[in-house]
């Protein structure tokens, strides 16, 4: 299983540390807390396990609502943090990649980097259940500045020392058509759920997606939320799209590097410094390498769920969902998005 990459450093998981502070007496207390708040919230069908909850107008899974607490109580963001967050299966796997290539690309050489060895998932940690982990909070702690952290959580939904203006943590949105997630979606939890559970079929999964009853969903709740938030703080939230970043990844990554405070010199741009990251993080390249196919390795992300890094790779294009949508699922699935963006400013997946 993989640990996560730490220059320089102890693995990740395997940091001796004894300041353990979420378990104990504040671990207990918080699964009190968990199972009362539960109890208080409507519940529906979710695609992976059993249930999803609405807290707070979002779908979530009774796991991260447990790391939401969690990360209200404990976690300290630093003022170098930098977060990518987007919804599910709209780009996660490729930006942690990008963000950990690009943060660190005066340490590695990239014919010997340690991505090739290791799956994209283990380049930073996924806060939302990272944070269920024992050690997590202290281990956090180790990481070097800027530290990169990935969440699915929607904005209004994390502490206000993480999103608040007078925060200085930074953003990395990166967003897909909705119709291309879905599908994605649908494919990855299908391979996760219990076998204990009857199948989600596609159509349900349709509905309910439709309906907004999805893991971190609403969609497009979720992805307003950073939208309005990035037009308010465009210096604080960069917000990609997936489409964008296939056409022109270059162009896209120069900006996430800028955005980062770390922007490619001229000399790196001559010298095909962003071509070479790029080539790197490649689906083609990346679902290639031998940790990330089936049964290459994987990923801890609670105690219970491991996912295997193959997982993360399915077919990389945009425009997918015209296997399995008809022109009528199409249709509607794009007039919930025009009316739910109207007067935002943000178009998306919607093609005349
Ligand atoms: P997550 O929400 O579980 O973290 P995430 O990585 O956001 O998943 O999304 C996975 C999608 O990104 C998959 O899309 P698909 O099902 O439509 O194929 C996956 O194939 C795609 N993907 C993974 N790595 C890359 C990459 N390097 N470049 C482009 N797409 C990628």
């Amino acid at each position: 299983m993989s640990t996560y990459l730490i220059p320089d450093q102890t693995p990740y998981n395997n940091h001796p540390t004894s300041n353990n502070i979420i378990k104990n007496e504040n671990q207990t207390q918080t699964d009190q807390e968990h199972n009362n708040l539960l109890a208080t919230l409507p519940k529906d069908k979710a695609w992976r396990s059993k249930h999803v909850f609405r807290y707070k107008d979002f779908w979530l899974s009774s796991d991260v609502i447990k790391g939401l607490l969690l990360i209200h109580k404990h976690f300290n963001p630093q003022p170098t943090d930098i977060f990518l967050a987007a919804f599910m299966k709209c780009g996660t796997t490729w930006l942690k990649a990008l963000m950990f290539a690009t943060t660190n690309r005066k340490r590695y050489k990239l014919s010997d980097h340690p991505l090739l060895r290791n799956g994209p998932q283990s380049a930073f940690p996924f806060l939302d259940t990272h944070i269920l982990l024992d050690n997590a909070v202290a281990n956090f702690e180790l990481l070097p500045a800027p530290r990169l952290f990935a969440t699915h959580f929607a904005h209004g939904l994390l502490p206000r020392s993480m999103t608040s203006p007078l925060s200085t943590c930074k953003f990395v949105y990166v967003c897909r058509d909705p119709k291309d997630a879905l599908v994605s979606k649908w494919h990855f939890m299908s391979k996760l759920r219990s076998k204990e559970l009857a199948p989600v079929s596609f159509n349900e999964a349709y509905e309910l997606f439709c309906n907004g009853v999805s893991e971190y969903g609403p969609f497009w709740d979720h992805v307003l939320s950073y939208w309005k938030a990035s037009q308010e703080s465009p210096d604080k939230i960069l917000f990609l799209k997936y489409e964008n970043m296939k056409r022109e990844p270059a162009v896209e990554l120069k900006k996430l590097a800028k955005f980062m405070g770390m922007p490619f010199t001229l000399e790196e741009e001559n010298g095909g410094v962003v071509e070479d990251i790029v080539k790197l993080c490649s689906f083609e390249n990346l679902s290639r390498l031998e940790i990330n196919k089936d049964g290459g390795g994987g990923q801890k992300f609670t105690e219970k769920v491991v996912v295997e890094n193959h997982e993360f790779f399915r077919k990389g294009k945009v425009g997918d969902w015209k296997n399995y949508l008809t022109e009528k699922m199409k249709e509607r699935i794009d007039m919930i998005t025009c009316d739910k963006l109207k007067d935002s400013g943000l178009s998306l997946g919607v093609t005349k």
